[in-house]
Protein backbone atom coordinates (compact mmCIF):
# COMPACT_ATOMS: atom_id res chain seq x y z
CA UNK A 1 0.00 0.00 0.00
CA UNK A 2 1.07 3.29 -1.07
CA UNK A 3 2.15 5.70 1.98
CA UNK A 4 0.83 8.98 2.10
CA UNK A 5 3.52 10.98 2.41
CA UNK A 6 1.99 14.37 2.42
CA UNK A 7 0.18 14.03 5.05
CA UNK A 8 1.88 16.93 7.07
CA UNK A 9 1.39 18.98 4.07
CA UNK A 10 -2.01 18.33 3.63
CA UNK A 11 -2.81 19.09 7.17
CA UNK A 12 -1.05 22.29 7.14
CA UNK A 13 -2.87 23.59 4.19
CA UNK A 14 -6.34 22.87 5.70
CA UNK A 15 -5.29 24.43 8.84
CA UNK A 16 -4.65 28.08 7.09
CA UNK A 17 -8.72 27.70 6.93
CA UNK A 18 -9.54 26.15 10.13
CA UNK A 19 -10.19 22.69 8.96
CA UNK A 20 -8.62 19.51 9.91
CA UNK A 21 -8.20 15.54 8.05
CA UNK A 22 -10.52 13.39 9.61
CA UNK A 23 -9.62 10.19 8.61
CA UNK A 24 -9.27 8.18 5.87
CA UNK A 25 -10.08 4.62 4.34
CA UNK A 26 -9.30 2.71 1.12
CA UNK A 27 -12.32 1.32 -0.58
CA UNK A 28 -12.72 -2.26 -0.98
CA UNK A 29 -12.46 -3.33 -4.58
CA UNK A 30 -16.34 -4.97 -4.44
CA UNK A 31 -17.85 -1.60 -3.36
CA UNK A 32 -19.36 1.00 -5.19
CA UNK A 33 -16.86 4.24 -5.05
CA UNK A 34 -17.28 7.69 -6.57
CA UNK A 35 -15.06 8.32 -9.36
CA UNK A 36 -11.73 9.97 -8.55
CA UNK A 37 -9.89 12.84 -10.71
CA UNK A 38 -8.69 10.16 -13.44
CA UNK A 39 -12.72 9.61 -13.63
CA UNK A 40 -12.03 5.43 -12.83
CA UNK A 41 -13.68 4.61 -9.50
CA UNK A 42 -11.34 6.11 -6.36
CA UNK A 43 -9.01 3.69 -4.63
CA UNK A 44 -9.25 6.10 -1.28
CA UNK A 45 -10.76 8.75 0.77
CA UNK A 46 -9.73 11.43 3.12
CA UNK A 47 -13.03 13.32 5.14
CA UNK A 48 -11.64 17.06 5.72
CA UNK A 49 -13.67 18.43 8.66
CA UNK A 50 -13.95 20.96 11.88
CA UNK A 51 -13.77 20.38 15.55
CA UNK A 52 -15.46 22.85 17.03
CA UNK A 53 -15.99 26.11 15.30
CA UNK A 54 -12.66 26.64 14.03
CA UNK A 55 -13.44 27.75 10.62
CA UNK A 56 -15.90 30.43 11.44
CA UNK A 57 -13.44 33.24 11.59
CA UNK A 58 -12.15 31.90 7.85
CA UNK A 59 -15.51 31.70 6.49
CA UNK A 60 -16.80 35.02 7.86
CA UNK A 61 -13.62 36.47 6.16
CA UNK A 62 -14.56 35.07 2.65
CA UNK A 63 -18.16 35.70 3.57
CA UNK A 64 -17.60 39.56 3.57
CA UNK A 65 -16.50 39.91 0.07
CA UNK A 66 -18.92 38.22 -1.41
CA UNK A 67 -22.44 38.62 -3.20
CA UNK A 68 -24.97 39.29 0.00
CA UNK A 69 -27.62 37.06 -1.48
CA UNK A 70 -25.00 34.18 -2.32
CA UNK A 71 -26.95 31.01 -2.00
CA UNK A 72 -25.51 28.37 0.61
CA UNK A 73 -22.21 30.37 1.44
CA UNK A 74 -20.70 27.71 4.09
CA UNK A 75 -21.15 25.05 1.13
CA UNK A 76 -19.73 27.72 -1.08
CA UNK A 77 -17.17 27.97 0.69
CA UNK A 78 -15.92 24.54 1.93
CA UNK A 79 -15.74 23.69 -2.31
CA UNK A 80 -13.59 27.01 -2.65
CA UNK A 81 -10.94 26.29 -0.19
CA UNK A 82 -11.10 22.30 -0.05
CA UNK A 83 -11.18 22.20 -3.59
CA UNK A 84 -8.26 24.23 -3.90
CA UNK A 85 -6.37 21.75 -1.43
CA UNK A 86 -7.41 18.77 -3.62
CA UNK A 87 -5.96 20.76 -6.75
CA UNK A 88 -2.71 21.09 -4.92
CA UNK A 89 -2.89 17.00 -3.78
CA UNK A 90 -4.11 15.50 -6.72
CA UNK A 91 -7.62 14.77 -5.67
CA UNK A 92 -11.62 15.33 -6.71
CA UNK A 93 -13.35 17.33 -3.69
CA UNK A 94 -16.39 16.54 -2.89
CA UNK A 95 -19.17 18.24 -0.66
CA UNK A 96 -21.41 16.80 1.60
CA UNK A 97 -23.77 18.51 -0.14
CA UNK A 98 -23.50 16.75 -3.64
CA UNK A 99 -26.49 14.81 -4.96
CA UNK A 100 -27.16 12.53 -4.41
CA UNK A 101 -25.80 12.36 -1.24
CA UNK A 102 -22.87 10.45 -0.43
CA UNK A 103 -22.51 8.27 2.59
CA UNK A 104 -20.07 10.64 4.73
CA UNK A 105 -21.34 9.34 8.14
CA UNK A 106 -20.65 6.08 7.16
CA UNK A 107 -17.10 7.08 5.83
CA UNK A 108 -16.56 8.63 9.09
CA UNK A 109 -17.76 5.75 11.08
CA UNK A 110 -14.73 3.77 9.04
CA UNK A 111 -12.46 5.82 9.02
CA UNK A 112 -12.18 7.16 12.49
CA UNK A 113 -14.49 4.42 14.21
CA UNK A 114 -16.96 6.78 15.40
CA UNK A 115 -20.31 5.88 16.01
CA UNK A 116 -23.66 7.56 16.07
CA UNK A 117 -25.18 9.83 19.33
CA UNK A 118 -28.97 8.84 19.88
CA UNK A 119 -29.44 12.12 18.10
CA UNK A 120 -28.01 10.89 14.50
CA UNK A 121 -24.54 13.01 14.58
CA UNK A 122 -21.86 10.94 15.39
CA UNK A 123 -20.03 11.04 18.68
CA UNK A 124 -16.73 11.69 19.12
CA UNK A 125 -14.47 10.69 22.19
CA UNK A 126 -12.99 14.65 22.78
CA UNK A 127 -14.90 16.81 20.17
CA UNK A 128 -18.45 15.46 21.44
CA UNK A 129 -21.02 16.44 18.92
CA UNK A 130 -19.78 19.89 17.96
CA UNK A 131 -17.70 18.62 14.95
CA UNK A 132 -18.59 18.20 11.45
CA UNK A 133 -17.93 17.28 7.76
CA UNK A 134 -16.96 19.88 5.18
CA UNK A 135 -15.80 17.98 2.21
CA UNK A 136 -13.48 14.86 1.54
CA UNK A 137 -10.39 14.08 -1.00
CA UNK A 138 -10.95 10.95 -3.61
CA UNK A 139 -7.72 9.71 -4.40
CA UNK A 140 -7.16 7.35 -7.33
CA UNK A 141 -4.50 5.70 -5.33
CA UNK A 142 -4.53 4.36 -1.75
CA UNK A 143 -3.23 5.65 1.35
CA UNK A 144 -2.33 4.74 4.54
CA UNK A 145 -3.12 6.83 8.04
CA UNK A 146 -3.63 5.01 11.32
CA UNK A 147 -7.06 4.64 12.42
CA UNK A 148 -7.84 4.91 15.91
CA UNK A 149 -8.00 1.63 17.85
CA UNK A 150 -11.53 1.34 19.24
CA UNK A 151 -12.39 5.25 20.60
CA UNK A 152 -14.49 5.02 23.35
CA UNK A 153 -18.30 5.55 22.58
CA UNK A 154 -19.43 8.18 24.89
CA UNK A 155 -23.12 7.15 25.11
CA UNK A 156 -22.81 4.33 26.11
CA UNK A 157 -21.72 4.75 29.58
CA UNK A 158 -23.96 8.26 29.55
CA UNK A 159 -26.37 8.11 32.21
CA UNK A 160 -29.70 9.43 31.53
CA UNK A 161 -29.06 10.22 28.34
CA UNK A 162 -30.69 14.83 28.25
CA UNK A 163 -30.33 14.55 24.65
CA UNK A 164 -32.91 12.46 24.34
CA UNK A 165 -35.24 14.71 27.28
CA UNK A 166 -34.25 18.07 26.39
CA UNK A 167 -36.11 18.69 22.94
CA UNK A 168 -39.65 20.85 23.84
CA UNK A 169 -41.39 18.96 21.46
CA UNK A 170 -39.58 15.22 21.80
CA UNK A 171 -38.12 15.77 18.43
CA UNK A 172 -35.30 12.95 19.16
CA UNK A 173 -36.14 9.57 20.92
CA UNK A 174 -35.30 6.19 20.08
CA UNK A 175 -37.07 6.16 17.10
CA UNK A 176 -34.94 8.34 15.21
CA UNK A 177 -35.67 12.04 14.14
CA UNK A 178 -39.24 13.75 13.81
CA UNK A 179 -37.75 16.02 11.14
CA UNK A 180 -41.18 18.04 10.68
CA UNK A 181 -42.01 18.17 14.78
CA UNK A 182 -38.50 19.99 15.05
CA UNK A 183 -38.98 22.37 11.88
CA UNK A 184 -42.62 23.40 12.41
CA UNK A 185 -41.21 24.36 16.34
CA UNK A 186 -37.90 25.75 14.99
CA UNK A 187 -40.25 28.12 12.70
CA UNK A 188 -42.57 28.80 14.84
CA UNK A 189 -43.18 31.39 17.73
CA UNK A 190 -42.29 28.85 20.45
CA UNK A 191 -39.09 27.98 18.64
CA UNK A 192 -36.77 31.31 19.46
CA UNK A 193 -34.32 29.70 21.89
CA UNK A 194 -33.51 26.81 19.22
CA UNK A 195 -32.95 29.65 16.54
CA UNK A 196 -30.77 32.23 18.69
CA UNK A 197 -28.93 29.42 20.34
CA UNK A 198 -29.17 25.85 18.28
CA UNK A 199 -30.28 22.71 19.43
CA UNK A 200 -31.66 22.41 22.64
CA UNK A 201 -30.98 18.57 22.72
CA UNK A 202 -27.44 18.99 21.03
CA UNK A 203 -26.36 21.57 23.81
CA UNK A 204 -27.79 19.17 26.40
CA UNK A 205 -24.81 16.65 26.03
CA UNK A 206 -22.25 17.07 28.73
CA UNK A 207 -19.09 16.21 26.30
CA UNK A 208 -16.93 18.45 24.49
CA UNK A 209 -18.47 21.37 25.95
CA UNK A 210 -14.90 23.42 25.21
CA UNK A 211 -15.87 23.13 21.19
CA UNK A 212 -19.28 24.09 21.46
CA UNK A 213 -20.43 26.18 18.87
CA UNK A 214 -20.59 30.07 19.59
CA UNK A 215 -24.43 30.83 19.78
CA UNK A 216 -24.13 32.88 16.69
CA UNK A 217 -22.74 29.90 14.78
CA UNK A 218 -25.56 27.79 16.15
CA UNK A 219 -27.95 30.46 14.83
CA UNK A 220 -26.59 30.37 11.68
CA UNK A 221 -26.86 26.59 11.25
CA UNK A 222 -30.39 26.72 12.52
CA UNK A 223 -31.42 29.12 9.98
CA UNK A 224 -30.10 27.26 6.88
CA UNK A 225 -31.38 23.80 8.37
CA UNK A 226 -34.82 25.74 8.65
CA UNK A 227 -34.74 27.66 5.68
CA UNK A 228 -35.31 30.91 7.41
C1 LIG B 1 -30.10 14.82 4.58
C2 LIG B 1 -29.34 15.25 5.81
C3 LIG B 1 -30.09 15.65 6.90
C4 LIG B 1 -31.57 15.44 6.99
C5 LIG B 1 -31.79 13.98 7.50
C6 LIG B 1 -32.90 13.29 6.77
C7 LIG B 1 -32.73 11.76 6.86
N1 LIG B 1 -33.61 11.15 7.61
O1 LIG B 1 -31.77 11.20 6.31
C8 LIG B 1 -32.00 16.54 8.02
C9 LIG B 1 -32.40 17.81 7.27
C10 LIG B 1 -33.07 16.14 9.00
C11 LIG B 1 -30.66 16.80 8.71
C12 LIG B 1 -30.56 17.56 9.83
C13 LIG B 1 -29.38 17.82 10.49
N2 LIG B 1 -28.14 17.39 10.13
CO1 LIG B 1 -27.78 16.41 8.53
N3 LIG B 1 -27.26 15.70 6.86
C14 LIG B 1 -27.92 15.28 5.85
C15 LIG B 1 -26.93 14.92 4.72
C16 LIG B 1 -26.80 16.15 3.79
C17 LIG B 1 -27.27 13.71 3.87
C18 LIG B 1 -27.61 12.44 4.71
C19 LIG B 1 -27.72 11.27 3.76
O2 LIG B 1 -28.80 10.90 3.34
N4 LIG B 1 -26.57 10.73 3.38
C20 LIG B 1 -26.52 9.63 2.44
C21 LIG B 1 -26.40 8.32 3.21
C22 LIG B 1 -26.28 7.16 2.19
O3 LIG B 1 -25.17 8.45 3.93
P1 LIG B 1 -25.02 7.84 5.40
O4 LIG B 1 -23.62 8.20 5.87
O5 LIG B 1 -25.43 6.44 5.40
O6 LIG B 1 -26.13 8.72 6.12
C23 LIG B 1 -26.44 8.62 7.45
C24 LIG B 1 -27.28 9.82 7.83
O7 LIG B 1 -28.30 10.00 6.89
C25 LIG B 1 -27.79 9.37 9.16
N5 LIG B 1 -29.02 10.07 9.55
C26 LIG B 1 -30.26 9.67 9.28
N6 LIG B 1 -31.12 10.56 9.83
C27 LIG B 1 -30.40 11.52 10.43
C28 LIG B 1 -30.79 12.65 11.12
C29 LIG B 1 -29.81 13.51 11.66
C30 LIG B 1 -30.24 14.69 12.42
C31 LIG B 1 -28.43 13.22 11.45
C32 LIG B 1 -27.38 14.16 11.95
C33 LIG B 1 -28.06 12.05 10.75
C34 LIG B 1 -29.05 11.22 10.25
O8 LIG B 1 -27.99 7.97 9.08
C35 LIG B 1 -27.37 7.49 7.87
C36 LIG B 1 -26.73 6.17 8.19
O9 LIG B 1 -25.48 6.30 8.81
C37 LIG B 1 -25.63 14.65 5.55
C38 LIG B 1 -24.33 14.80 4.75
C39 LIG B 1 -24.04 13.48 4.00
N7 LIG B 1 -23.68 13.58 2.76
O10 LIG B 1 -24.16 12.39 4.57
C40 LIG B 1 -25.81 15.66 6.71
C41 LIG B 1 -25.23 15.33 8.07
C42 LIG B 1 -25.54 13.90 8.42
N8 LIG B 1 -26.00 16.21 8.95
C43 LIG B 1 -25.32 16.70 9.92
C44 LIG B 1 -25.84 17.54 10.94
C45 LIG B 1 -24.84 18.09 11.95
C46 LIG B 1 -27.20 17.82 11.01
C47 LIG B 1 -27.89 18.68 12.10
C48 LIG B 1 -27.71 18.07 13.47
C49 LIG B 1 -27.34 20.09 12.14
C50 LIG B 1 -27.55 20.87 10.90
N9 LIG B 1 -26.87 20.59 9.79
O11 LIG B 1 -28.35 21.74 10.92
C51 LIG B 1 -29.37 18.71 11.67
C52 LIG B 1 -30.39 18.34 12.75
C53 LIG B 1 -31.23 19.53 13.06
C54 LIG B 1 -31.24 19.83 14.49
N10 LIG B 1 -32.29 19.52 15.19
O12 LIG B 1 -30.25 20.37 14.98
C55 LIG B 1 -23.87 16.27 9.85
C56 LIG B 1 -23.50 15.25 10.92
C57 LIG B 1 -22.10 15.51 11.44
C58 LIG B 1 -21.72 14.56 12.51
N11 LIG B 1 -20.91 15.08 13.41
O13 LIG B 1 -22.09 13.42 12.52
C59 LIG B 1 -23.74 15.76 8.36
C60 LIG B 1 -22.75 14.62 8.13
C61 LIG B 1 -23.36 17.01 7.51
C62 LIG B 1 -21.97 17.55 7.75
N12 LIG B 1 -21.65 18.59 6.97
O14 LIG B 1 -21.19 17.18 8.58
N13 LIG B 1 -29.62 16.27 8.02
S1 LIG C 1 -26.19 13.24 26.17
FE1 LIG C 1 -25.26 11.21 26.48
S2 LIG C 1 -26.33 9.85 25.02
FE2 LIG C 1 -26.75 11.96 24.40
S3 LIG C 1 -25.20 12.43 22.87
FE3 LIG C 1 -24.38 13.12 24.84
S4 LIG C 1 -23.21 11.36 25.61
FE4 LIG C 1 -24.52 10.59 23.97
S1 LIG D 1 -33.84 22.17 17.20
FE1 LIG D 1 -35.27 22.49 18.90
S2 LIG D 1 -37.15 21.45 18.18
FE2 LIG D 1 -35.48 20.69 16.89
S3 LIG D 1 -34.75 18.83 17.90
FE3 LIG D 1 -33.49 20.51 18.67
S4 LIG D 1 -34.51 21.18 20.56
FE4 LIG D 1 -36.00 19.95 19.38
Amino acid sequence: MKAFQDLTALSTALATQGLIPRGSLNFDPSEPAPHGLSNNPAKSVLLVGQAGSAPWPHFLRWREKQPRDLKDPLDAWSREVIGAVAEKFGARAVSPSDKPFLPFQQWAMRAEGLKPSPLGILMHPEYGLWHAYRGALLFDHEISIQAPQNPIHLCDACIGKPCLNSCPVGAYSADGFAYETCLSHVRGPSGVPCRDAGCIARNACPYGWEYRYAAEVQAFHMKAFAGL
